[in-house]
């Protein structure tokens, strides 16, 4: 018997970007082994006794973190460019197939427990990271900001823990931000910096990157943010004619709950509408099933589409903008029936 841990696979080495393995997504919670990677420079090793996070009014050691009141989120955390090779003509970026999501156990401590009081006059708060690299002849590091109501939510986390244990070096040890229900790229990594900005933060990965740009198919122009209703068809891979199969998967929202979730057979022509199991908190994915008794044998295309309590449906073709963010098309299994 095998104990090897599932593994990511590697989009890119150098820096580490990496997919969470199929089989991984058939489960509630990623495994942290298998959880989707995304890295912008090389990882940057800390010193766990050495760190210190800069905050306004002071600095904080790891064991004064974990000394304070912890809290604890199931939180689905999906790359902006997940589902960018979809996309056509296909954008430039990191050529994300349709797996760099995964939903964790996340454990911290709010942020608003850490800033003091703020000067007058704060509008955002910038949180850096300590990875850095030249990006278009500049050295810059990963930095991004928050609009204030967002940076100091209840639910906005310096995340010491993932599954339970402490972060991993590849998921931004020993801590990092975890912003609920946006996009990834706002929970940064090896946080080592929160400082207090008077103007709008126009960094690099803030003002050029992250941004929706000529964008069509029901995605406005604008800062990319939460994240759009998605799902995600994990199984069944075959099934037999006349036998009932269930028909499983998750449905995710950055903007509300999932209200509903439905399930074609031929195409989007007819749809069934699949149960909802309840999720296991306010920001982790959503289970849906569906009984399926397949008529035929072949190869078959199940599509999933999710709304939200928005109103927002996914759409069945790939929105598109220029550097290839917030695909949420209607997602597809391919299933085998003997
Ligand atoms: N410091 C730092 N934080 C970062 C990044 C990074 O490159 N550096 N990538 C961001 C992006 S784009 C995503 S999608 C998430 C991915 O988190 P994960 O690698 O733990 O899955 O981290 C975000 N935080
Ligand atoms: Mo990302």
């Amino acid at each position: 018997m095998s104990s090897a841990l599932p593994e990511i696979e590697p989009v890119t080495r150098e820096p580490l970007n990496a997919h969470t393995p199929a089989a991984a997504l058939r489960e509630a919670r990623t495994p942290t082994s298998a959880f989707y990677v995304r890295n912008h420079f090389a990882q940057p090793a800390l010193d766990a006794r050495a760190w210190r996070l800069r905050v306004p009014g002071g600095e904080l050691a790891l064991d004064a973190l974990r000394a304070m009141p912890q809290r604890e989120l199931d939180v689905v955390l999906e790359c902006a460019g997940n589902g960018r090779l979809r996309m056509s003509p296909r954008p430039g970026g990191t050529p994300w197939g349709e797996r760099a999501v995964g939903c964790a156990r996340f454990g911290g401590v709010p942020l608003r427990d850490l800033v003091g009081e703020l000067p007058t006059g704060t509008r955002e708060l910038l949180f850096a990271g300590a990875d850095h690299g030249e990006v278009e002849g500049r050295r810059i590091a990963y930095e991004r900001s928050l609009p204030l109501e967002r940076a100091l939510h209840p639910d906005t986390l310096v995340a010491l823990t993932m599954n339970g244990a402490p972060l991993t070096p590849e998921h931004g040890a020993p801590a990092r931000l975890l912003v609920p229900g946006w996009y990834g790229m706002a929970s940064v990594k090896w946080l080592v910096e929160v400082r207090p900005l008077e103007r709008a933060f126009e960094g690099f990965y803030q003002a050029d990157h992250y941004v929706y740009r000529e964008a069509r198919g029901g995605i406005l122009e604008g800062p990319v943010t939460t994240m759009r209703v998605k799902s995600w068809l994990a199984q069944p891979a075959h099934a037999r004619v006349g036998q009932p199969t269930s028909v499983r998967g998750w449905a995710w929202s950055g903007a509300g709950p999932v209200t509903h979730v439905d399930v074609s057979e031929d195409g989007g022509k007819s749809w069934h509408r699949a149960s909802l199991q309840a999720p296991t908190g306010p920001y982790a994915w959503t289970p849906f099933a569906w009984s399926w008794t397949p008529r035929a044998s072949g190869t078959f295309t199940l599509l999933a589409r999710a709304a939200d309590a928005t109103g927002d449906v996914q759409p069945l073709d790939a929105p598109w903008n220029v550097l290839g963010y917030g695909n949420n098309e209607a997602s597809r299994i391919e299933v085998q029936v003997a």
